[in-house]
């Protein structure tokens, strides 16, 4: 069986373009996985410590066999994979980050993963770039996309020309 998983990436060092690009290509190869959609790339100020390079997000439709825990896995090892390096500071500067935003409908509270992701319903560098792939999602909770997007401005994101696929 196969589910539509939503994937949040972002950057801040070492060509933050390039890196997501390498991402999505790692993605796109992931077995049991299909890469279905990317948005367009956003540039935003740093949420949280304000003494870090702005950042760029993305956000990729995967259709996968793999398990949470499994994609879980794939997603961690392609970050350090990319010199992703754990620090302490929370919210801190980074060369990859790959989180699941939604599973499915699936709501996990597990020790490594809670989805949906914690903070999502309020990032204008998520909603947006989901929205533009998924307008019509509608969250387990029953919530919909459209109803979290208009209490969350625009304002901060700026949507990048930079085709966020090479095409072929
Ligand atoms: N990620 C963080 C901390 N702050 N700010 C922006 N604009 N975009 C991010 O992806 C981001 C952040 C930690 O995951
Ligand atoms: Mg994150
Ligand atoms: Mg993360």
């Amino acid at each position: 069986m196969s589910e539509r998983v939503y994937i949040g990436l972002g950057s801040n060092l070492a060509q933050p373009l390039r890196q997501l690009r390498t991402a999505l290509d790692s993605l796109a190869a992931l077995p049991r996985s299909q890469l279905a959609r990317v948005s367009s790339f956003y540039a935003s100020d740093p949420l949280g410590p304000a003494d870090q390079p702005r950042y760029v997000n993305a956000v990729a439709a995967l259709d996968t066999g793999l398990s949470p825990l499994e994609l879980l896995d794939a997603l961690q090892a392609i970050e350090l994979d990319q010199g992703r390096v754990r620090k302490d500071e929370r919210w801190g500067p980074r060369t990859l980050d790959l989180d699941i935003l939604l599973f499915g409908d699936r709501q996990l509270d597990e020790p490594r993963l809670v989805v949906p992701h914690y903070h999502m319903h309020a990032r204008a560098f998520v909603l947006y770039p989901l929205a533009e792939i998924a307008p019509d999602l509608v969250l387990p909770d029953g919530r919909a996309l459209t109803l979290l997007l208009q209490a969350c401005p625009f304002s901060g994101l700026e949507r990048l020309a930079q085709a966020s696929q090479v095409t072929p």
